[in-house]
């Protein structure tokens, strides 16, 4: 094999690794609401070209507020969507915007934007 084909194959390899820590290894970051004003479970999610932390795990029959904090312009991001809940709401770039539900059953329930391209799990605990 010449160098450039070694290249190519040592090239191929990193790429394959990368998507298979990407995609099975590299851990999704779950958090925990945590009480906050009026005895509702809130959490800060970061907004920017994702969910962070994109897992948030809440407890059944208790208010929720997910205060949305977009950091960027990106359209993609301007809209979330929690479809189990009725949810769509509209999140200004560099504000936080707070979403108030309460779930009534367990169960993990998507968070996506307006496109479904990005996605988040709100994991509510019985
Ligand atoms: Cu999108």
């Amino acid at each position: 094999m010449t160098p450039t084909d070694w290249l190519a194959v040592l090239a191929g390899t990193a790429a394959i690794a990368w998507v298979n820590w990407y995609f099975f290894l590299s851990k999704r970051p779950v958090a925990t609401a945590a009480a906050g004003a009026g005895g509702a479970q809130e959490i800060t999610i970061t907004v920017q070209g994702g969910y962070e932390p994109a897992e948030v795990k809440v407890k059944r029959g208790i208010p929720v507020r997910l205060i949305f904090d977009r950091r960027e312009t990106s359209s993609c991001s301007e809209e979330v969507v929690i479809p189990d809940f009725g949810i769509r709401k509209f999140l200004p770039a560099f504000q936080k915007t707070p979403v108030e539900l309460t779930p009534e059953k367990a169960g993990a329930f998507d968070i996506t934007c307006g496109m479904s391209m990005l996605h988040g799990k709100l994991i509510v605990e019985a």
